[in-house]
């Protein structure tokens, strides 16, 4: 893919930054900050000026110097200065770059005056009140400083669901390896489901005597055991997540799993519910006075307080128990009920594979059907497809289609909705195919009322399909913008269309809240995994565990339904 103008300019600020740091001559740190400005301002790509051969010193604020670096920046997609730089800067100054508020010129005081190294150090000279004193920060300044990196670490100490799930399978292997030891299984939010979570809870159940705590604790990912008893203990992996362990006897060990599965606001209702019935719940079992009546499985523990079993993905205290008892919880959809994906970029946009590449990916996965629906022009970023391209694709997938068997290539676009609610290809082209993906990449912050307009106006193209992550939040890196989902799901209803559930693991987006409300007002989802490569096409399982929180049953999901009758669910009158 061809250097964007904005990356070498992002570059020579960086550069700038950490010349900076190091207290370089103000002259040569401003030199590459105005290359930058000018670079921001240029509409000619420098890629195509290396390549038409242009002078690039003839640039104002570009000598001989910059234009070289320019042209290796172009040519290796890396400028070796700044790859030097950042080898001899400590990489937590460079962290400390990225708290607002401080900028380089703060770092490299911070570094003369206080020793400051990393954010740890940072964080500590706030705390003692030692950087108000320096000159250019002041009292005010601390206090951002500090609450900056407290809103970091708070966000860092949540792990993305699809980050701990390798970690806990070889953590549950490492232990199910140990002789003597029966049952071991993830508890807490980790089986709740739940998109991040904040440590692990693992229950194991052995034979007396067996050394599974010595196991634990020793286990070579193990960075810090922070507490070790006999029945429980706590360490910190290499990765930074914590684990708690506890080792259970094998009659509590519904009881356990139960108790350690939460939530927390779920254990407390279930309780309650005991009270009424003169019984007591706690992690050993179910009581009547001191006598254990329960606790061998969760069923029998559910049985006791005259609950069906309830599936751990909804024990958030959300209605599910109002629900049990009336006999009403939802038969969860399963990811074995997904016949098909509607999602998916290939090599001719931002994606890793071909499209052949992908098809036989989906094959292989059992899928009876893939939409590939890459980018459309608009997003340059990723080389989006304008009208010829995207017919050539259309031509090629109809190759494809003649020669595979087992699988069906759907023709589709993930096209731009634009900052007025236009799509970015016209709605001739648009009609020609099977699945019409409309997203937002672009205006993040238009006020609600804005956003919400066009997104419903996007949704009166008479071809449009499917909302793409319709609320565009990156767990732990992007709030999703304004908009009036309520509206929006609504306002699919009205128009005969549909919004996704975006199985990428960062954005899994519809998030199950609002999986729950489109299925309550009776609009189904298409759960997608949106991916980029082969190995993606693994996203699935994320999406449908999101939505299992969102209380999704198979018929809620249009890509549990064959191809045929998704062809006609699509269809718009
Ligand atoms: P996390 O780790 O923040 O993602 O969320 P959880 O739900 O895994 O919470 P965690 O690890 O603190 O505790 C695991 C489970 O243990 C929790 O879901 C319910 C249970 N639990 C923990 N503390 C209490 C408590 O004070 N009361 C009750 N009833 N249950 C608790
Ligand atoms: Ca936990
Ligand atoms: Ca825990
Ligand atoms: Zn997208």
């Amino acid at each position: 893919m061809p250097i964007h103008n904005k990356e070498v300019a992002d570059c020579f600020e960086r550069v700038a930054d950490l010349l900076e740091i190091r207290g370089a001559n103000r002259f040569r740190v401003r030199a590459y900050r105005n290359a930058a400005r000018t670079i921001r301002g240029l509409t000619k790509p420098l890629a195509e000026r290396v390549e038409d051969g242009d002078d690039l010193s003839e640039l104002s604020g570009i000598g001989d110097d910059l234009a070289g670096k320019i042209e290796q920046f172009v040519r290796d997609g890396k400028l070796e200065m700044l790859e030097d730089l950042k080898d001899e800067m400590p990489e937590g100054l460079i962290e400390i770059l990225r708290i607002p508020g401080v900028g380089p010129k703060r770092t490299a005081k911070l570094r003369e005056e206080l020793d400051v190294e990393g954010v740890d150090d940072l964080a500590e000279a706030a705390e003692e009140g030692a950087v108000r004193f320096l000159s250019g920060f002041g009292k005010k300044t601390e206090e951002t400083i500090l609450k900056a990196i407290e809103e970091e670490r708070d966000q860092e100490r949540r792990f993305l669901r699809s980050d701990v799930v390798e970690i806990a399978d070889s953590l549950v292997e490492h232990l199910k390896g140990v002789d003597g030891v029966k049952k071991v299984v993830v508890a807490g939010s980790y089986r709740r489901k739940r998109e991040t979570v904040g440590d692990l809870d693992i229950l194991v159940t052995c034979k007396r005597g067996t050394p599974v705590m010595e196991r634990f604790v020793n286990y070579d990912e193990v960075e810090e055991v922070i507490s070790e008893g006999k029945t429980k203990a706590t360490v910190r992996l290499r990765s930074g997540i914590q684990v708690d362990l506890r080792v259970v006897r094998q009659v509590s060990y519904g009881a356990a799993l139960f108790y350690f599965t939460g939530s927390k606001d779920h254990n407390i209702a279930v309780r309650k519910l005991a009270m009424d019935r003169d019984l007591k719940v706690n992690e050993y079992g179910v009581f009547r006075g001191d006598k254990r009546i329960a606790g061998r499985t969760e069923k029998e523990v559910y049985d006791e307080v005259g609950l069906p079993f309830i599936e751990p993905e909804l024990r958030e205290d959300e209605g599910e128990i109002d629900a049990a008892r009336k006999d009403r919880l939802p038969k969860l959809l399963r990811l074995e009920e997904i016949r098909g994906n509607l999602h998916a970029h290939t090599k001719a946009t931002d994606g890793k594979a071909t499209l052949r590449e992908m098809a036989e990916a989906a094959k292989e996965r059992g899928l009876e059907y893939l939409a590939i629906t890459d980018h459309s022009k608009h997003m340059r970023v990723a080389n989006g497809l304008d009208e010829k391209r995207l017919r050539k694709q259309l031509e090629e997938i109809d190759d494809l289609n003649e020669e595979l068997d087992g699988i069906r290539i759907l023709k589709g676009i993930e096209v731009d909705i634009l900052k007025d609610g236009s799509l970015d290809l016209p709605d001739e082209v648009l009609s020609e195919l099977d699945v019409v993906v409309g997203s937002i990449h672009s205006d993040f912050g238009l006020s609600r009322g804005k956003q919400t307009e066009r997104v419903l106006r996007a949704m009166d193209h008479p071809h449009f399909h499917i909302l793409g992550h319709p609320t565009g939040r990156l767990l732990n890196r992007r709030d999703p913008y304004e908009i009036d989902l309520e509206r929006v799901v609504d306002g699919a209803l009205d128009r005969g269309c549909f919004l996704e559930l975006n199985a990428q693991p960062e954005r899994l987006d519809l998030s199950h809240v609002y999986c729950r409300m489109a299925k309550e007002k009776g609009l189904r989802l298409a759960i997608s995994t949106d991916a980029h490569s082969v190995g993606d096409l693994g996203f699935m399982r994320y999406g449908v565990d999101e939505a299992r929180r969102g209380w999704l049953e198979a018929d809620d999901v249009v890509n549990s339904r064959s191809w045929k009758d998704l062809r006609q669910l699509l269809k718009r009158d």
